[in-house]
């Protein structure tokens, strides 16, 4: 994709500039992104799992790093009146489904997600606009529920259900990654960022952190997760909102 195309996509989605960074830094000059935007999706993930392997870790920060302000992008205030109703009452009536492919399909409150064991890491968050910011996350290790609601032996894929939707006659944003991906230790579903309670413009209550790729993977507003064999039947078939939209569904780093 190229510069033109993004400026496009941006101003006639209306999605974030990149002219308002407050505490993040542009990367756009950085020769990494100018590969990750050139490269073939299969090539990129294979190159990427071969060289640095399925298991490497995305870096991670100190406290001194973490940027003074977090660039909100894309939905930040997402206008479903169900969701609506479920933020004035603090989420409490708010219910993760992870159904699809699995043995056992189950709901989860924020109660219980923040009863199970967690995981807190500082990351680098980098938007394929351009900019990035440090922030720190903690949250369910997506592998920890992926044990409890069992996995068929037929999914191949998560994918992830957001209440938001873009602009008013989009579909509603969502996202996939396959299941090598959903159990690397740092692909976590974050509750909390910054020691405080996730705010609402980075996705209250749940969002995804897949810390060795592009923002667009990291779903916010997480309302279904739903295991599958194909994603070709979901959305427009790519996988994800922006992947509908020509980006890249493997988007590594
Ligand atoms: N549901 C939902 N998730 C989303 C988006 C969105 O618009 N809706 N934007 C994506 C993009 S492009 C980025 S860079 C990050 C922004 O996360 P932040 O608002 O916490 O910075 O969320 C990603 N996840
Ligand atoms: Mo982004």
């Amino acid at each position: 994709m190229n510069g033109e195309r993004r400026k496009f996509l941006g101003r006639a989605l209306g999605v974030g500039s990149v002219l308002w960074l407050g505490g993040c830094d542009r990367l756009s000059a950085e020769p990494w992104l100018q590969r990750v935007l050139g490269r073939a999706e299969g090539v990129n993930r294979w190159l990427q799992r071969r060289i640095t392997g399925r298991d490497s870790l995305a870096p991670e920060y100190a406290e001194a790093d973490l940027s003074p302000r977090f660039k909100a992008n894309g939905s930040t205030n997402p206008d479903d009146p169900a969701y609506v109703a479920s933020a004035a009452g603090g989420f409490a009536d708010w219910r993760l489904a992870i159904g699809g492919l699995v043995e056992r399909p189950m709901q989860f409150s924020l109660a219980e997600l923040r009863a199970m064991p967690a995981r807190t890491q500082i990351t680098r968050h980098d938007c394929v606009e351009g900019w990035s910011c440090i922030g720190k996350w903690t949250g369910v290790p997506l592998a920890a529920l992926l044990q409890r609601v069992g996995p068929r032996p037929a999914a191949r894929f998560v994918v992830f259900h957001c209440a938001d939707r873009l602009t008013r006659w989009d579909d509603k944003y969502y996202e996939s990654i396959d299941l090598e991906e959903a159990n690397h230790p740092q692909t976590i579903l974050a509750y909390g960022m910054n020691d405080q309670p996730l705010p609402i413009p980075h996705g209250a209550p749940l969002r995804l952190r897949v810390e060795r790729q592009l923002g667009y993977k990291m779903a916010k507003y997480v309302m279904a997760i739903e295991l599958v064999d194909s994603f070709a039947r979901i959305g427009r078939g790519r996988g994800g909102y922006w992947e509908d939209r020509g980006y890249e569904w493997y988007a590594g780093i």
